[in-house]
């Protein structure tokens, strides 16, 4: 690969029109898992739930930097990722209360949203588990020719578990497209990152890999688009991997049983003041957006969430004789 190919330009700045179809997909996002959270509560959904509201900014500005070829994969924390690929919200709910309409036909539930149609590969629970499994999306589109590139999101907790470090050096040595993001949240489970981590800084670890890495404000969703958008350019170009950590919150517990009563004092309210929802409404309306404008689309994305929801309580449940149907390859 001839040098000046990996060199790219940044990308131009974001049109006000597609940073408020962002702002339309952040809030569907925000309300389908006020939804989720719901549902859990009133015993319509078996197994848990990870919610990842705080953190759209990254995956919606992350998604909307590649296309619809390209591959995503994420964790538990998923349903922000899959939506903002492009999978449909009344499936992703139907998945949840596992219903034979939903991604996986039922089967795989909140933890395991998949909807390859969009390129959304899979949604991991084994923290740091997929990030060799990205490795190998990445690299049957290089063995193939196809200049793709793979996304794989992942928690600040996976940045200490052995796979991390296997797959960034060999993505490394292997010059694979893959641009991996780190959501920093500042917490594993329950743990705060400086009590299991000895460095503040997680994309200092892409030194030892060879590869760039990048801090960001994971709460700037043009930022994390540039960055994305940028570095999936080189990407496609042969220049490698890339370790992307964004800074962000997440603003509910662990999962439904976490009441996160071990953060300090005023850290939520501090962070929701920093909301990439709000950021991104107060900047559109400094780039001359009215506020009716702002409401009238939220108003919009609460509806359609209502409604996906509607039709997937409609849909029927799985036929019991289907029940190993798609578990063996
Ligand atoms: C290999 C493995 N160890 C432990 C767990 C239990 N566990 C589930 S989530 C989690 C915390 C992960 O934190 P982080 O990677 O920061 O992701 P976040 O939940 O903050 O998005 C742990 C320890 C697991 N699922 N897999
Ligand atoms: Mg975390």
């Amino acid at each position: 690969m001839p040098k000046e190919n990996l060199t790219v330009a940044n990308p131009p700045a974001a049109t006000p029109e597609e940073q408020f179809d962002w702002l339309h997909t952040m809030l569907q996002i925000r309300y389908f898992e006020d939804e989720c959270h719901r549902m859990f509560a009133q015993g319509l959904v078996r197994g848990s739930t990870h919610l990842c509201q705080g953190q759209e900014g990254v995956v919606v500005g992350a998604c909307r930097a590649v296309g619809i070829d390209d591959k995503v994969l994420c964790t538990y924390r998923g349903h922000g990722a899959v939506i903002a690929k492009g999978a449909p919200l009344d499936r992703a709910f139907a998945e949840i209360l596992g219903k034979a309409n939903g991604l996986c036909a039922g089967k795989g539930g909140s933890m395991h949203l998949t909807d390859m149609a969009v390129g959304a590969v899979g949604s991991f629970a084994i923290v740091g588990g997929h990030l060799p499994i990205a490795l190998g999306v990445a690299f049957e589109a290089q063995y193939n020719e196809r200049q793709e590139v793979t996304l794989c999101f992942f928690g600040d907790g996976s940045t200490n578990i052995g796979a991390f470090h296997e797959a960034l050096n060999m993505a490394s040595v292997w010059k694979l497209p893959v641009i991996f993001i780190c959501e920093n949240n500042l917490y594993g489970e329950y743990s705060p990152l400086a009590t299991t981590t000895p460095i503040e800084r997680l994309a200092q670890r892409a030194d030892s890999y060879g590869m760039p890495g990048v801090t960001i404000d994971g709460n700037d969703v043009e930022g994390v688009w540039r960055t994305v958008s940028d570095y999936a350019a080189r990407a496609r170009a042969g220049a490698g991997p890339v370790l992307v950590e964004a800074l962000t919150y997440r603003q509910k517990g662990h999962s439904r049983s976490d009441p996160a009563k071990y953060r300090p004092t005023g850290e939520l309210e501090a962070w929701l003041e920093r909301d990439p929802i709000r950021l991104l409404e107060t900047k559109l309306e400094h780039l001359g957006l009215e506020r009716g404008h702002l409401d009238d689309l939220r108003a919009t994305a609460e509806q359609e969430v209502m409604d996906a929801l509607e039709r997937a309580r409609g849909w029927p449940d799985p036929n019991p004789e289907r029940l190993e149907e798609d578990v063996y390859a």
